[in-house]
This record gives C-alpha cells, structure tokens and sequence, in this order.
C-alpha cells in the first residue's frame, strides 16, 4: 500500500504534495483551521485537480505555514534544496555590474520581480471580495505616496474596455486572468475585480496588484543591464515598504502564496537569443546547472522555445540573499554568451 493511497490524487500525479501528504499527516491537519478560515483541503485543491501540478499547495495566509508545516517544509526543504539550519538570508543592496550585452546582441530583455504580501490580508486564494478591493485600496494609497523619481499612474482592470485592456496585455502592462492552477487554488475569483497595474512613468516599474500574491513588484527593461533593472526594483520595494508591512518571518523570508516563491521571493532573469547553445542542450543544461539557473520556454514557465529565445532566472529563492541570486544570474549569464561567441 503506498503511503498516501486513500488520498485522491491522480494515479498519474508526480507532484510534492501527493509524495509528502501521507494519510496520516492528512489525518492529522484535516481538523485545522488558520485564523482566516483555510484549510489542508483548500490548500491541495490545485494539486488533486491538476495531475500535472509540481507542487500541487497553495498557502492562504501566512499562518499557514504554521499550521500546515508538517507536510509545507519538507516540500520547501526538497524544492529549495535546503540544507540542514537553513534560513533566508536578507540582503538587498544595490548593485554595481557591467552591461552583460552593451551591443544587444544576444539579451533581448532583463526582468527581475519580487513577491510581496500585506501580513494583515489573507493570501490570494482564501480573500473573500471585500478583502481583495481592500487590499487594492491600500496599496493605491501607498502608490499615491510615492517620491517624485518612482510616481506613476494605478490602473484597475475593471477601468478599462476590452480593446484597451487588450492593448495593455499586448505590451505586458496588464495580466491576465491566473492558469487552472491558480483557478483551482481561488486564486482568480472575482477577477478582473480588485486587479490593476501600477506603472512608472518610465514603465521600467510595475506592480501587479492582487494577482497571486498581493503586489509582485517588477521592473523591466530592453537589453542586459540587470543592475538597472535590479536597483530600480530595490528603490520601488523600499518606498512601499515604508508604508506597507510586509508579510515576512525570520526563517522563511518573505512569504508568499506558493511555497516555491518564499525567501527572497525574486525571480531576476533574461530573455535570451542563443542559436548555437540551443544546438548543444546538454551544455546549455551543464552552464544552467553551474549557475543554479533554470530554463523556461519563451512565454516562461511551462511554455515552449521559440525561436531560440530562452527565459533565463534564478532556480534558487530561500537559503541565499538577493544579491547572490543578482550574480548567479549574471556569471551564468555571461557563461552562455562567452559559450555562444565561441562555438563555431
Ligand atoms: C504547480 O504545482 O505546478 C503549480 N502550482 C505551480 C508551481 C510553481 N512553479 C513551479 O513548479 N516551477
């Protein structure tokens, strides 16, 4: 009898959550409630109506990684790589680094984004309506807060016609409604209701209001200066979080609505143009792995390559501090230029 049989996930299931949810640890966290009302079974949802889920858990306030760490951290400690003592690591300095492609050869653009999560909201999946236009309100009072340098302009969805939404989902300054993962876990109730983007007036920042976590803070440029791109994020979390407080815990960082995300919850990566690597996948593999880089398909996660433009990031996000990530993404990164520039 295999340890989680009982439990209804699909034969076919690979995902964490089916390997760490025994019947037992179920048993044992089926009665629990967090203080907004989630529970184990709200936060498996995605992974049992997903057989393809990798992770398959979803997190609905940050009390759940509290409640449900019986099966959360060993899923965190696999998925991160965690060593035994582990802990996030702070550190978000501004960066001095060369531009990794000056000419624009190779880089077609540099995009880091942190998670952020307010600590007196429940997390996406589990806000009820009331919550979710209240959080968009507090955060559009903080964006009216904002130094001269950073301001922009908030806009809610639900302000816009479809042609004009359309236009803004084209030019990447509006996203749309989550995946079936996401749908599954709550995460799109409501939507487009409470979602909107800020953009700076230079649009290199952006911040997605109530997507899957509360703010995903972004900036984005053309090209391969991923110091810009990370300084001028670091200044954008640093004037909000004068104003905002932060859903944060000493030992696993910043936390998010998925546990893939906690830490430091950046993801820092490239859009990258390599032709001949793309012909030698196995030390494409080798530069990723070196660097702990990971490999999206040109559309990000689960899409495929197109044209060889390869959607390059950080694999690791907990255990390591921000900075760390910004020059394991840059040493990778220049690995696979010098690798392309030298195959023939
Ligand atoms: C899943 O479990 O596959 C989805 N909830 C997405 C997980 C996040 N990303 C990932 O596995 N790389």
């Amino acid at each position: 009898m295999k340890a989680n049989s009982g439990l209804p996930f699909h034969v076919s299931s690979r995902s964490k959550i089916k390997q760490y949810l025994t019947l037992k640890l179920y048993n044992d966290l089926k009665e629990i409630r967090t203080s907004s009302g989630y529970s184990i079974d709200q936060a498996i949802r995605s992974g049992i109506e997903n057989p393809d889920s990798n992770i398959g858990i979803y997190a609905g306030d940050m009390e759940s990684y509290d409640c449900f760490a019986p099966v959360l951290l060993p899923i965190i400690e696999d998925y991160h790589h965690l060593d035994p003592g582990w802990s996030h690591k702070p550190g978000l300095q501004e960066a001095i680094l060369a531009d990794l492609d000056p000419e624009q050869i190779f880089i077609r653009s540099s995009r880091i984004r942190v998670a952020r999560n307010l600590y007196r909201f429940p997390f996406s999946g589990n806000m009820n309506t009331d919550q979710r236009l209240a959080l968009e309100e507090t955060v559009k009072q903080a964006f009216k807060t904002l130094p001269e340098k950073l301001s922009g302009t908030y806009t809610a969805f639900t302000d816009l016609n479809k042609k004009q939404f359309n236009t803004l989902l084209k030019k990447g300054l509006a996203f749309p409604k989550g995946d079936r993962f996401m749908d599954a876990a709550g995460i799109n109730r409501d939507y487009p209701l409470g979602r909107g983007i800020f953009t700076s007036r230079d649009k290199v920042v952006r911040v997605w209001v109530n997507e899957e976590d509360h703010m995903r803070i972004i900036a984005q440029s053309e090209g391969g200066n991923i110091a810009y791109v990370f300084n001028r994020m670091i200044q954008m979390i640093r004037a909000l979080d004068d104003k905002l407080d932060f859903a944060f815990d000493r030992e696993k960082g910043f936390l998010t609505a998925c546990p893939t995300n906690i830490g430091t919850a950046m993801r820092a990566g490239v859009h990258i143009h390599l032709e001949k690597l793309e012909q030698n996948p196995s030390f494409l593999k080798a530069i990723t792995r070196e660097h702990h880089l990971q490999l999206r398909g040109t559309g990000g996660e689960k899409t495929a390559v197109e044209e060889a433009v390869f959607d390059i990031s950080n694999a690791r996000r907990l255990g390591i501090s921000a900075n760390t990530i910004l020059k394991d993404l840059y040493r990778g990164v220049q690995a696979m230029i010098e690798a392309e520039n030298r195959v023939e």
